[in-house]
């Protein structure tokens, strides 16, 4: 849209500037984002003006300046010239850096207005920032009742340096979001225990999401691919951990995934009334230990010295159910936050879990807890 108020010659500028080391644009190491959004190309494309307004200004007073030490001298005899209390000049070195900030922020207001402009959109997502890992919640449109939560799925190997790290090292997930190409996504973002951000640069887009507040930003894709971002508030301990991956499909590719989601979600409803057995509880709570629990107290359940309690041989694991359901729903000190967003079928298997796992087995009172017992203590 400032693409107007640009002369033919600064047109040429960027276009010079952006073709003029093909390898390194390629690469996309040393430069922005490759746009897939109009608000992402405005803002590439105001990155390059600024870029271009600094560098004129560099080289014109440094170019002076040089200049004027060289060909005015004292050993050449130069005298001084007197301006002192000049109005002119300083009528003009008002004005000049007047006009150029007026300059450079007339475009940047127009893309700014418009990057707030989330009226109208096709469809709306919840994005939810937690300790350590994206939720989802489709909330209108195509698709409407979808939710999940999307997670890490890069190998703990791979961070430790024990395994060559893979193509998309940190930026994959188990469960995408996807959205259809050409439609406008309204994302409302929030949290659900510190300050989180939501960034996918290709789509130009970057959000804090913040715990008790609602905000919202959109982006319409024009291209069909996958595209990767991280979250961008520093958060805590897997602050490098939470990637966010969107995946861009044609509208007919879109209908299909939403049918087949929700036929999984539907799939995946846990009745929390029913009386679940024993190994069942364990199989599943040992699922949602490894995607939930394994970070701080690690698959073995020994924790980390000084920072996150082992559960192996832990007094409240082998203790009363109750208190460890309190602390499962509540969270305890600044480490533990509170898991009341997982089911009660997923509490009480991860609780039973920890009941037989490792050393735990056989050991303590109450070794199965029941989805009923959490629903209880929910009231
Ligand atoms: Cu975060």
């Amino acid at each position: 849209m400032f693409k107007q108020s640009l002369g033919k010659s600064q047109m040429a500028a960027a276009a010079l500037a952006s073709f003029a080391l093909p390898a390194i644009a390629a690469d996309r190491q040393y430069n922005l984002a490759e746009p897939v959004t109009d608000i992402a190309r405005q803002i590439y494309d105001l990155h390059t003006l600024m870029m271009i307004i600094c560098l004129v200004i560099f080289f014109a007073v440094f170019g002076v300046m040089f200049y004027s030490i060289f060909a005015h001298r004292k050993s050449k005899g130069a005298k001084s010239a007197s301006f002192h209390e000049s109005t002119t000049v300083e009528i003009i070195w008002t004005i000049v850096p007047f006009l150029i900030v007026i300059g450079m922020a007339l475009p940047a207001t127009k893309t700014v207005v418009a990057m707030k402009d989330t009226s109208n959109a096709d469809i709306t997502i919840k994005a939810t920032g937690y300790q350590w890992k994206w939720g989802y919640d489709y909330l209108k449109g195509e698709g409407e009742g979808i939710s999940f939560v999307s997670t890490l799925v890069t190998p703990r190997d791979q961070v430790n340096n024990a395994a060559p790290k893979g193509e998309n090292y940190l930026v994959e997930v188990d469960n995408v979001m996807v959205v259809p190409v050409n439609k406008k996504v309204r994302i409302i973002t929030t949290a659900n225990d510190v300050i989180h951000a939501w960034m996918i640069p290709a789509f130009g887009v970057k959000q804090d999401a913040i715990p008790g507040f609602v905000r919202d930003t959109w982006f319409k894709a024009e291209k069909v691919g996958t595209y990767r971002g991280q979250c961008a508030e520093l958060c805590g301990k897997d602050h490098a951990f939470m990637p966010i991956v969107v995946e861009v499909k044609s509208e007919a590719d879109y209908a299909k995934w939403v049918v087949e989601k929700q036929k999984e979600m539907s799939a995946k409803m846990d009745d929390p009334t029913k009386v679940w057995t024993a190994p069942d509880l364990v199989a599943r709570g040992e699922k949602v230990y490894a995607a939930n629990c394994a970070a701080c107290h690690q698959a073995t359940g020994k924790g980390i010295a000084g920072a996150f309690p082992a559960l192996d041989g832990d007094v409240v694991v082998a203790g009363p159910k109750a208190d460890q359901i309190a602390i499962l729903l509540n969270g305890k000190n600044a480490g533990m936050p509170a898991w009341k967003q997982l089911s009660d079928v997923e509490i009480a298997s991860v609780i039973t879990y920890t009941r037989s796992a490792w050393s735990n087995q056989g050991k303590g009172t109450d070794p199965i807890v029941q989805p009923a017992d959490i629903t209880a203590a929910r009231k």
